[in-house]
Order: structure tokens, then C-alpha cells, then sequence
């Protein structure tokens, strides 16, 4: 496993099947046992309609802040085992799934790699990420310098709601 600097990356974690919100809890937990890696916080989960095909259950969505030293390309085969091991379900391209994490950012590295780009290509277009993300790190800059406070108002949609955390 390639080890780099420690860097604090952030995740995106949505799911809408098969118990979503444990899913998500579950992910939350997995996630700070990885190798070399320290889960850093996390926002408060959302309930979102959803985003593309509406024919489908609402999402539970959150973002999780990781420092970590694991390299994007090893975070990422990380973030898929765990998505597996949850046995990931996708029923179609942009529908229903078990637990679908996304590496958002990884410190300030631009990306662009047949595996992996970022920052994530749809990140700023979608509310359920931006929301959790600007509530986790309200002074959160992108890479290019913008500022995810105003990105996020710019998303904002009353189709996300915060969640109470439940026992
Ligand atoms: N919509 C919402 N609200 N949340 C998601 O996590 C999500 N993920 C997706 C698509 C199907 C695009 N829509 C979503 O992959």
C-alpha cells in the first residue's frame, strides 16, 4: 500500500436502500478503521430527494472529513471495499443503491486520472453534497480558491433535510 503525507480528505457518503440511515452509520465507522487513517468529523446526515431519476427512494446523505495517509488512488480501492463489503447494490446508472461513497477532495491535489478526478467533477452542482460539506468545514476553500459557504447557498434546496440523530 503506498503511504503519502497525511492530508484530510473528504467523502461524500449517500445511500437509499436497505436501511439508509444505518447504512451511512455503519460507513461512518468503517471509515475510521481504515489503514493509516483517522475519521476527523462528519456533518449531520440529510435526507434528500433525489438528485436525477425521481423514481426512486429519497437518499440519506453526509460528507466525513478523513486525515489520512493512504494516496488518493489507495483511498479510493479503500472507499470501493468498503462500498463492497456493505454489498453495494446499483440497480441502474444514477439509480437506487446500498452505500455509494465519492472522494470529494484530497487536501488541495488536483486530479484528472482515468480513476479518479478531482476535485469531484459534480460536487458543486449538487446541494447534497455542498450542504454537508459547508456545514462540516464552513471555511472550506476549493482548490481554484472558491469558497464552499457561497457555493453551497447557491445549491440550497428544501428538498434536504437535516436529521436528528437517532440511537
Ligand atoms: N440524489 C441524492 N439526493 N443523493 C445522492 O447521493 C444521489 N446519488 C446519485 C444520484 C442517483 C445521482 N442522485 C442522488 O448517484
Amino acid at each position: 500500500m503506498s503511504e503519502a503525507s497525511q492530508q484530510r480528505a473528504y467523502i461524500g457518503l449517500g445511500s437509499n436502500l436497505e436501511d439508509p440511515y444505518r447504512q451511512i452509520m455503519r460507513a461512518l465507522e468503517a471509515l475510521d478503521r481504515l489503514p493509516v487513517s483517522r475519521l476527523a468529523g462528519h456533518s449531520p446526515l440529510y435526507a434528500s430527494a433525489p438528485h436525477g431519476p425521481k423514481d426512486q427512494p429519497d437518499f440519506i446523505n453526509a460528507v466525513a472529513a478523513l486525515d489520512t495517509r493512504l494516496s488518493p488512488l489507495a483511498l479510493l480501492d479503500q472507499l470501493q471495499v468498503l462500498e463492497q463489503r456493505q454489498r453495494r447494490k446499483r440497480l441502474r446508472h444514477w439509480g437506487p443503491r446500498t452505500l455509494d461513497l465519492d472522494l470529494l477532495l484530497y487536501g488541495d491535489r488536483c486530479i484528472d486520472h482515468p480513476r479518479l478526478r478531482l476535485p469531484h467533477p459534480h460536487m458543486t452542482s449538487r446541494g447534497f453534497v455542498l450542504t454537508p460539506l459547508a456545514k462540516l468545514a464552513p471555511h472550506l476553500c476549493l482548490p481554484d480558491g472558491r469558497e464552499i459557504g457561497p457555493l453551497a447557498l447557491a445549491q440550497h434546496s428544501d428538498d434536504l433535510r437535516e436529521l436528528l440523530p437517532q440511537r
